[in-house]
């Protein structure tokens, strides 16, 4: 067994080092070896210790694969616990990150020296639990109870700088070696007679200047549905409120609680497929080509947006448009964007001044991109022609991506003379901010071509998500699969507003209706065009009237809702409603009534069954992939865990029943996906698939 804690010393100060790659994660074998160095450092003569991170961090927190699975001892309380009650001083010298059970650690060392640039926070949260190894009980005693609620339940880490304000570490030094700082740091100590310092015998923490209801209202308005934050405040109440060890019981009581709940099995699935969708058997051992320029070709939203991904990623970017003009008005598009990028502290000023933007008209000036993105009007003719023009002045070597997001990219390659170089980038809608990229592979296309877009792609922050071809990829696909299931019911006598609201407050961040208002009805009405509408699709064709009366959505002020001053959010409209009865009364539908669960229980039904027929045809590799392109392109709640996650809660036997149950309206949209009757037949789960 490699050893995970290493114990040196310096003279008269013990250095205990934790190195367990890649994140210093605090699983069973390192908190075994942890416990003998502390317990090493209690029989030696040192009067004092260093704890400090080996590699790019101090520590990571607990292991979170380990939830879930019986405890093992020595737990994090119990490890942490001894650690503060050595008689001996001990510094925690964080660099890097201290996140979890790893700020846990350091607040059950005695003193903190954090490197600048260093982040220090509670993430668990995020992962649907709360801190469960004392920070909820020592946190607000060290920095204050309203200063420990905002860390705790917003799961957002702060830097060593704010950290030095707020007290959570003693003091912050520049610098990049945090066993020098922690060793000049015990150094000083030794010679001031510092003793040990534990936080339990600090005075129980203060009541927050705002009332615990507060909070409460609060949290639950920033954290709709989700339980975690509320138990987080209510283990700080303990603090406040109860000694020491009853106040650590009670924490642990609420930890387990959460650790219990699918919320928590959905978030942590959540945070592993960010890093497991990018892991594709295929492109094991393939080298991605290097790339150091890219090429846009198109300056419209979407080619601006991909733009300033680019260069947000330190890409020299060059970007195509047909005129000048055109090429100006991108130009402008892309520093509005850098500006934003800028004001939400994505971007510094000075790498702002750096970037590398040219736009031009010429195909020639493409001709050196590493890559080429291309992202003009969503037409096979005009695909075509710009894929032939590319094919013509693009270097040997270059992949050419298309940035559809419906037609065939085998088609599109199928035009040029290196199918091989040609792949689909599906980047999503405002392209520099939403974290999706489909990455979608003809038979066609070269490994090292995927390989090197989920490289570009990992480079522009994105994550990205292998898709094979087919009308839509996943996501559309599944999206319109889905918002044929809202316009039957509409159609059946559920209102777009009620379906707004029962899915928003199921967790989706917008209802589909304001969503379709946000993107613009006009690019539904050419969706629908453009695919003519499909056995067993319900004919949507009041959205069509509401296109064809100029009511786009928010660009025009009126779609499904109403934008104006008194309502920038959006509010009802009567003329929708009442253009709704009018194609209900022409089809001689009565209309009836849908509860929110109905609602709900529809929608997701529909996505569920499409995103089976996706998996089972190959499009999707494995439902894990489904999942992240709902979470991340479309909205749905992370603690939910994706459609997958949620099929795989409520029980496929179920859905399959409730096909079933729907079919009896509409045979023909309502077909069960044979994936899902044969996963639900043999009682398996889709995580089985993954
Ligand atoms: C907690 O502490 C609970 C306690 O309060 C109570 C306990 C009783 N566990 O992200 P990266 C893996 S909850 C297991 O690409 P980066 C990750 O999957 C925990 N594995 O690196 C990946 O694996 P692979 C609170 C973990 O440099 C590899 O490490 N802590 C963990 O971009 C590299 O990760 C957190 O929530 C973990 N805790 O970012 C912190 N962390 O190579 C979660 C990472 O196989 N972690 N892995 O794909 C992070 O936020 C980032 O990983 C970090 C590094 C910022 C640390």
């Amino acid at each position: 067994m490699t050893e995970t804690v290493h114990y040196d010393r310096e003279g008269q100060i013990a250095i205990l080092t934790v190195d367990n790659p890649p994140v210093n994660a605090l699983g069973h074998a390192l908190r075994v070896e942890l416990l003998a160095a502390i317990e090493r450092f209690e029989a030696d003569d040192a009067e004092i210790a260093v704890l400090v991170g080996a590699g790019r961090l101090f520590l990571g927190g607990a292991d979170v694969s380990e939830f879930g699975k019986p405890p093992k001892d020595p737990w994090l309380p119990e490890l942490i616990g001894h650690l503060e009650r050595v008689a001996k001083p001990v510094v925690a010298a964080i660099h890097g990150a201290a996140l979890g059970g790893g700020l846990e650690v350091a607040l059950g060392c005695h003193y903190r020296v954090a490197l600048a640039g260093a982040k220090l926070g509670f993430p668990e949260v995020s992962l649907g639990i709360l801190p469960g190894a004392g920070g909820t009980q020592r946190a607000p005693r060290v920095v204050g109870t309203d200063a420990a609620l905002e860390l705790i339940t917003s799961g957002a880490p702060v830097d060593a700088t704010r950290a030095q304000v707020m007290g959570l570490v003693d003091r912050m030094v520049e610098g990049d070696d945090p066993r020098l700082a922690g060793i000049a740091y015990a150094g000083e100590l030794l010679e001031q007679g510092a003793v040990a310092r534990p936080v339990a015998d600090m005075p129980a923490p203060a009541a927050p200047g705002r009332d615990w209801s507060d909070w409460n209202v609060e949290l639950e308005a920033r954290h709709p549905g989700q339980i975690a934050q509320i138990k987080a405040a209510e283990a700080v109440r303990a603090a406040c409120e109860m000694s020491f060890e009853d106040g650590l019981a009670e924490e642990r009581r609420l930890f387990d609680l959460l650790v219990d709940t699918p919320q928590r099995e959905a978030l942590v699935h959540a945070f592993f497929l960010e890093r497991q969708v990018s892991k594709l058997p295929e492109l094991k051992g393939v080298e991605p080509r290097a790339v150091e320029a890219v090429g846009v070709v198109g300056g419209g939203t979407m080619g601006s947006g991909i733009a300033t991904a680019a260069v947000l990623a330190g890409l020299p970017v060059t970007l195509l448009e047909q005129s000048e003009e055109a090429a100006d008005k991108a130009r402008l598009t892309i520093e509005k964007n850098l500006d934003g990028a800028v004001k939400r502290g994505k971007l510094t000023e000075e790498k702002r001044g750096r970037i590398d933007l040219t736009t031009t008209t010429d195909f020639e000036a493409l001709s050196e991109a590493d890559v080429v993105v291309e992202a003009v009007f969503e037409s096979m003719d005009v695909k075509r022609q710009v894929f032939d023009q590319l094919d013509h002045v693009m270097k040997d070597g270059a992949v050419l991506a298309t940035n559809t997001s419906y037609l065939d990219v085998g088609e599109i390659a199928g035009g040029t003379r290196r199918r091989a170089d040609v792949i689909g980038m599906h980047f999503f809608s405002p392209a520099h901010v939403m974290k999706l990229l489909e990455v979608v592979v003809p038979d066609t296309t070269a490994p090292e071509v995927t390989a090197t877009a989920f490289a570009l792609g990992k480079r522009m922050g994105k994550i990205a998500v292998r898709a094979g071809v087919c009308d839509g990829f996943i996501g559309n696909r599944i999206l319109s699969h889905y918002r044929a299931a809202a316009t039957e019911m509409v159609l059946q006598g559920a209102s777009p507003y009620r379906i707004d609201a029962a899915l928003e407050a199921f967790g989706f961040a917008m209802g589909p209706y304001k969503v379709a208002d946000l993107a613009g009805l006009d690019i539904g009405y050419m969706t629908r065009e453009r695919k003519g509408l499909q056995t067993g699709e319900v004919n949507p064709d009041w959205d069509d009237r509401l296109y064809e009366m100029g009511r786009l959505g928010r660009k025009t002020g009126r779609g499904y809702y109403i934008y104006d001053e008194d309502s920038p959010k959006g509010r009802p409209d009567e003329e929708v409603t009442r253009l709704i009865e009018e194609v209900r009364a022409e089809r001689g539908v009565e209309p009836r009534e849908f509860t929110d669960t109905d609602i709900v229980e529809r929608y997701l039904t529909a996505m569920v069954n499409e995103a089976a027929r996706v998996v089972g045809e190959g499009i999707a590799k494995r439902p894990l992939d489904v999942d992240a392109v709902l979470l991340f392109g479309y909205g749905f709640p992370r603690w939910r865990g994706g459609p997958m996650t949620y099929a795989d809660h409520v029980g496929l036997a179920t859905l399959r029943d409730r096909v079933a149950r729907y079919a009896e309206d509409n045979p023909d949209f309502w077909q069960a996906a044979p994936l899902l009757v044969e996963l639900a037949d043999s009682e398996k789960q889709f995580k089985d698939l993954n």
